[in-house]
């Protein structure tokens, strides 16, 4: 580790793999973590142990996990400078989210959106781990002590509950924990579904023509662009009016996010052209920054030994930067040293 390591702010995300990540995971997280790689000490992990909170087949988990891995790389995640690791490969994930589970409450769990959104669609399925899921989430962040978290603003309410979580540990034992900040993307925070633009573009999908994914091909992309619901509105024309026209206000959001214009330049782009330009062009702009990213992931997915050297490297960092912290924790909360 060189000096600049070592003062350097610390970043940590991670995401579930529980289905192959789209437009929406790379704009609203990964993209934020690859522009600021040089600036922080990264931390980024695959959540294979919050994706069991949804069954999942074993043989399609093990194969997403490693994907995933693949698909970080080939954003633009250079593993020399970025830790990147398996959550269930560090222990002290278990072992700090047992610890939190004490500290966080039975009615701010009950609180949190994601909780009673993933409790409506799988109603066979309301187990302890989907309820007590920001308890371990907060052991993720809190074990590396970071000063930022990039997610998306659908996870803002679980970075919050981890600073409340922490101050309340903090406000007990002194000062263990640093009180990480939610970093969320200004464009691209919240990319919604192409076929419902009042639900989020998520990964778990039933609709596939809703989500774009990383690993589409550019056909793909472009069929999915070109069916995108716009707005039943008889003006027809670009604008940005999220309230009056969600469809094209997504459009434009994904737009604005791949290709850096403003929206203004964007409506002055689109004047008097109306859909029929517009949605191919979105199309087009997100099949070309996808292709090198996919081209990428398949060179990547097919050298195994590269990725276990990446996973096992990343597992022994993040495992040393973790138990630093939990055995900290394991010390002021009054168990035995071993
Ligand atoms: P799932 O469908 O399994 O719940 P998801 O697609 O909603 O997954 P997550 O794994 O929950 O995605 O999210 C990964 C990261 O990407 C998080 O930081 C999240 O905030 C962000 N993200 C996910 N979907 C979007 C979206 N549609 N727009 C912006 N950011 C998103
Ligand atoms: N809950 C997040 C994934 C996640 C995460 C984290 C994100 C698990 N642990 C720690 C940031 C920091 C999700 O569902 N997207």
């Amino acid at each position: 580790m060189d000096e600049n390591t070592v003062t350097k702010k610390i970043m940590l995300s991670g995401i579930q793999p529980s289905g192959d990540l789209t437009l929406g995971s790379y704009l609203g997280a990964i993209k934020n973590w690859v522009d600021r790689t040089d600036e922080f000490d990264n931390y980024y992990f695959m959540a294979d142990m919050h994706s069991i909170t949804v069954r999942q087949d074993p043989a399609a988990l093990r194969r997403r996990t490693l994907e995933q891995l693949a698909q970080y790389i080939a954003c633009g995640l250079d593993p020399e400078k970025n830790t990147l690791f398996i959550q269930s490969h560090v222990s002290a994930h278990a072992q700090l989210g047992w610890v939190l589970n004490c500290y966080t409450m039975f009615g701010e769990l009950s609180r949190m959106t994601q909780f009673k959104d993933k409790s409506a669609k799988n109603k066979d399925n309301i187990n302890g781990g989907l309820f007590t899921y920001p308890a371990l989430m907060a052991a993720d962040i809190l074990l590396y002590q970071p000063d930022y978290v990039p997610v998306g603003e659908d996870q803002k309410q679980h970075v919050e509950l981890t600073r409340n979580v922490a101050q309340r540990f903090n406000g007990i034992y002194g000062d263990v924990f640093k009180i990480p900040e939610p970093y969320i993307p200004k464009v691209g925070a919240r990319i919604m579904s192409l076929s419902d633009p009042t639900s989020k573009m998520s990964k778990s999908d039933k609709d596939p023509n809703g989500s774009v994914y990383l690993m589409d091909k550019p056909e793909d992309i472009q069929r999915k662009f070109k069916r995108a619901v716009t707005d039943s509105d008889t003006e027809r024309c670009v604008r940005y009016d999220p309230q009056a026209k969600p469809g094209v206000a997504n459009l434009m959001t994904i737009y604005s996010a791949v290709t850096g214009r403003t929206f203004a330049e964007i409506e002055a782009e689109f004047e008097g052209k109306g859909y029929g330009a517009f949605k191919p062009a979105v199309g087009d702009a997100v099949a070309e920054t996808l292709r090198p990213i996919r081209e990428e992931a398949q060179r990547i997915l097919a050298d195994k030994a590269y990725l276990e050297s990446v996973y096992k490297a990343g597992a022994e960092k993040a495992s040393y930067m973790a138990n630093k912290t939990l055995r900290k924790v394991y010390k002021k909360i009054g168990f035995v040293a071993r």
